[in-house]
């Protein structure tokens, strides 16, 4: 028998990415109608500003998703999953700052050429049981959790065969999505009792949605859209409840990090566990939405803390407040951050890809020349790398508006990464690191090129 090729793990994620938006379409047809309200605003500014940043790139394809897992062993499963797809955890998000009791990394493709390929990534929040205060209500949470299985037994067996062999042919990668699907997709019958989902509701509306059900349903896909605000409000004129406020910085001549809006969560029947069909033992629950996202330059670590300290001034956004005048506030707010690429190069608060100008002539390079002057004679050329990571403030206020009002009744924890490094089975990655990686393999060719100075 000829053995057959292995399928790009890159191929396999966007194959898998695929599958699961229509999965998701059919599931909340609302998804499917916020797709196309971001596919017209996309196509109009396609069309009057054709030489706008990023457009072209990889527009019509989700961004990412996101799910919550309840233990450690699922994060480990999922790892191995997502790694025959081509994503590996990048970025630690420590949520219980927030008051949600759960540590999060980002699965994602992590080099240049992948990202091309498909940029799908999966925000994947882990519970912490230890910020559970009630001990019994912990226990009991665990107990759950510990007896179900959300990975469909072909998973396992791909996932091994991969690794053991090194990739999958065609017709294996085929069934790993397929069958990868039944983790992802909604149970509208909940793994637990009316009472136990009400106890853990009260408790974190978070908890509920975790313990309270078979698999980690995907809560949210996300599109990328050339004019957020836009969509933010178009999004009513739609019949799309939207989110009250656009997350992250305001907009700007030159974007940076993310800016994210949603969908209101739905709110959804359940059947609880021992009622049948038509009994009143119906009840409801609320966690997923559709959101879209903006991207811009990705910022060095002063760039984040000059963002940072920036979002503090502005301090919390009200109910009184609407998204026009946030966004107003944060405009005025944000003017200590320079909005043109040559200020923000100057002061190292992003991330640039350095290229040649094709049209300039190599003839003109003084030797020894610093390469200041080369992008001032437009010899060199500077392009802003693209953030493709979280916001934990932003991904805080995510989780807020779609869990419904609830008080803070988790403990407050530090940091576990360590923790949820053992489970990853690897360590996570950090992305500064990855984007400044990117920048000095640009500079590094200009200097071999044209011998130029870069300090
Ligand atoms: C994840 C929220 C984080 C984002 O876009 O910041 C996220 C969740 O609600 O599970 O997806
Ligand atoms: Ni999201």
């Amino acid at each position: 028998m000829i053995a057959q090729p292995f399928v790009s793990p890159d191929d396999i994620r966007a194959t898998f990415c695929t599958a699961l938006s229509s999965m998701y379409r059919e599931e909340v047809p609302l998804y499917g109608d916020l797709v196309q309200l971001v596919n017209d605003v996309n196509e109009v500014v396609t069309k009057s500003a054709p030489d706008f940043w990023e457009i072209g790139d990889r527009l019509r394809v989700e961004r990412h998703g996101a799910i919550r897992l309840g233990t450690k062993s699922e994060l480990t499963m999922i790892a191995r999953l997502f790694k025959v797809m081509g994503m590996f955890p990048v970025g630690y998000y420590d949520l219980s700052t927030s008051g949600v009791p759960v540590h999060s990394t980002a699965f994602r493709p992590t080099t240049v050429t992948a990202l091309e390929k498909h940029p799908f990534r999966i925000f994947t929040s882990l519970l912490r049981p230890e910020l559970i205060p009630d001990v019994k209500l912990r226990q009991e949470i665990e107990s759950i959790l510990v007896e179900r299985d959300i990975f469909h037994p072909l998973v396992r067996k791909l996932v091994d065969k991969a690794e053991k062999e090194g990739g999958l042919n065609r017709e294996d990668s085929n069934f790993l999505v397929e069958s990868a699907l039944e983790t992802f997709k909604w149970h509208d019958r909940a793994l637990v009792d009316e009472d136990t989902y009400t106890k853990m509701k009260k408790t974190h509306p978070l908890l509920a949605d975790v313990a309270g059900f078979k698999g980690p349903h995907i809560n949210h896909l996300t599109p990328r859209t050339l004019d957020i605000d836009a969509v933010q409000r178009m999004m009513a004129e739609r019949g799309i409840p939207p989110k009250m406020v656009i997350e992250g910085p305001p907009r700007r001549l030159c974007p940076i990090l993310l800016r994210q809006t949603s969908f209101q969560a739905l709110t959804e029947p359940v059947l609880f566990a021992g009622a049948s069909p038509g009994e009143n033992s119906h009840g409801s629950h609320r966690a997923r939405f559709g959101e879209i996202e903006s991207r811009g330059a990705a910022l060095t670590p002063q760039g984040h803390f000059l963002y940072q300290s920036l979002m503090k001034q502005a301090g919390a956004f009200t109910p009184t407040d609407n998204n026009d005048r946030w966004q107003s506030r944060l405009s005025t707010i944000f003017s200590p951050f320079p909005d043109t690429w040559n200020d923000i190069r100057k002061q190292n608060l992003a991330y640039f890809r350095y290229t040649l100008d094709n049209s300039a002539s190599l003839s003109l390079v003084d030797e020894g020349s610093h390469i200041d002057q080369l992008l001032d004679q437009g010899i060199v050329k500077i392009t802003p790398i693209v953030y493709e990571d979280f916001l934990p403030a932003s991904a805080a206020g995510i989780f807020q508006s779609n869990l419904g009002d609830h008080q803070k009744t988790t403990t407050e924890g530090t940091s576990a990464r360590v923790e949820m490094e053992t489970a990853l089975g690897t360590t996570i990655q950090e992305y500064f690191e990855l984007y400044a990686d990117i920048q000095h393999q640009s500079l590094l060719e200009i200097m071999e090129i044209t011998g130029c100075q870069v300090d």
